[in-house]
């Protein structure tokens, strides 16, 4: 076989909660930011559809962790709701929801399939939210006392932990580009949300070491490589910028324990650094993490400005760079993402010569796609660009590996087509087609070439 995977490799998908279980107010859940957003502002979604309207598997969860086992999956990560489990955010746990997730873990260990689980995936309770969110010292408080929760009701059964899925993408879409509720435009503020969160994750890594835990705890990033236009310094100083704010700015806490000098730098030079208080910087030391989560979907191409800095204009990382488009790049066009495979390869072999080669796995990757009934052939989707993109990635992944980069696995973002945020059900990711009218679950083509890659280890 030409790309044989070492032995154990993690083969499998990645989901989250507020995307798939539907019965976003049912079983005693409180309302997340989402649900208050959509109620107030459908428009904003794409057809309307919101996170009431999804794949169910709330109710659906053993017939979907069954499909799990067809798409020869032996991991799959989702996240935990905070707002089902602690309905009021800091107060008495539901018991209908540590009954449910108690099921899905149950049965995810009695087919094989090695729960990864995620605390945090976009999804902050509303009455946190009225507190604050993360701007607030207290919210910090309070996920740390969820987190202390989850491991002690799930930490017999569950190994892999992870805090936070991509915590950067709420600091981007809720404070500085207006995709995430609260819609504010303020880079003052997305500082502190961003600096909240390392602490918060920061908190609950202690709180996991001190109870003992026989498991391993981390966090999902989604690091896109920066690259400059040309190796003139303007550029690569345009690029190093972009790599500190949306990379390392979470990826140096928690591998190294400690924020690049040179981001601290830069922030103040704008006044824009977050209030410190004593202890923070032993917390965010005590931070490191066992294993990280990578999430893979492109890169980001930048440029020195082209035009001068309004000195009035308030401060944005557009600030320091502008946007770049690579000429003959290759696009996905329904989600307007470049696709750009050796990105995979440059960021675990960055991790491999800068972070100390980090145990990591790709906990996310994939491709949405528009109107998918029309490749159906036989009855079913034959999604041949998906397994192209899949193959292509896992081309480059295995290549690291050969090198000696400490990748130990591959999750797909998704195993069944879900509900994405704003975009709804406008860009279909999954291996399993859903009907969202009938409910009914098709297994496409790349689920079947999946499954018969992660049954044999690799492909040729
Ligand atoms: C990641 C998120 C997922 C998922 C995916 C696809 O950023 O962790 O929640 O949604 O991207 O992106 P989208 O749904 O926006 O197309």
């Amino acid at each position: 076989m030409r790309y044989r995977f070492p032995e154990n490799f993690w083969w499998g998908s990645a989901c989250s909660a507020l995307q798939t279980e539907g019965d976003s107010l049912n079983g005693g859940k409180s309302q997340t930011t989402w649900d208050v957003w959509f109620a107030r502002q459908p428009g904003r979604f794409h057809q309307g559809i919101g996170p009431e309207n999804t794949s169910g598997f709330y109710q659906h969860w053993k017939q979907d962790i069954a499909l799990l086992k067809q798409l020869k999956h032996n991991s799959f990560r989702t996240s935990l709701s905070w707002s089902r489990l602690i309905p009021d955010g800091t107060g008495e746990v539901n018991p209908e929801a540590v009954e449910f997730y108690s099921h899905v873990i149950d049965e995810l260990l009695a087919q094989g399939i090695t729960p990864f689980i995620t605390l945090f995936h976009f999804d902050m309770p509303m009455v946190m939210q009225e507190k604050g969110g993360w701007e607030n010292r207290d919210v910090v408080a309070a996920f740390c006392r969820y987190a202390q929760i989850c491991f002690d009701l799930f930490g017999n059964r569950v190994k892999h932990w992870f805090t936070f899925n991509e915590p950067i993408v709420p600091v981007e879409g809720g404070y500085l580009y207006d995709f995430h509720y609260p819609n504010v435009v303020d880079f003052r503020r997305a500082a502190t949300v961003a600096y909240h969160t390392v602490l918060a994750h920061s908190l609950a890594v202690r709180a996991y070491r001190a109870g003992s835990h026989d498991g391993e705890i981390g966090v999902v990033l989604n690091l896109t490589p920066s690259y400059p236009r040309s190796a003139h310094p303007a550029d690569v100083k345009a690029a190093h910028h972009a790599d500190l704010l949306f990379n390392r700015s979470f990826l140096d806490p928690v591998l190294k324990g400690e924020y690049p000098a040179d981001l601290i730098a830069l922030l103040k030079e704008y006044d824009q650094l977050p209030a410190c208080q004593p202890g923070d910087k032993e917390l965010i030391a005590d931070g490191k993490i066992d294993l990280l989560g990578i999430n893979y979907y492109q890169p980001r191409r930048v440029k020195c400005r082209d035009s001068a800095v309004n000195p009035d204009a308030p401060f944005m990382p557009e600030t320091l760079f502008d946007y770049y488009e690579m000429p003959g790049r290759k696009m996905n066009p329904y989600r307007g993402w470049e696709i750009y495979e050796p990105g995979i390869y440059d960021i675990i072999t960055n991790l491999r010569d800068h972070y100390g080669n980090p145990r990591c796995f790709i906990s996310e990757n994939g491709m949405g796609v528009e109107n998918e009934q029309r490749f159906i052939e036989n009855g079913h989707i034959n999604d041949h660009y998906r397994i192209e993109f899949v193959s292509e990635h896992l081309k480059w992944l295995h290549k690291g590996i050969s090198e000696g980069c400490n990748c130990l696995g591959y999750h797909m973002w998704t195993f069944i087509d879900n509900w994405s945020w704003l975009n709804g059900y406008k860009n279909r990711y999954g291996f399993v087609q859903l009907d969202l009218e009938t409910q009914q679950r098709t297994i496409k083509q790349s689920g079947k070439w999946f499954a018969n890659t992660a049954e044999h280890n690799g492909f040729d």
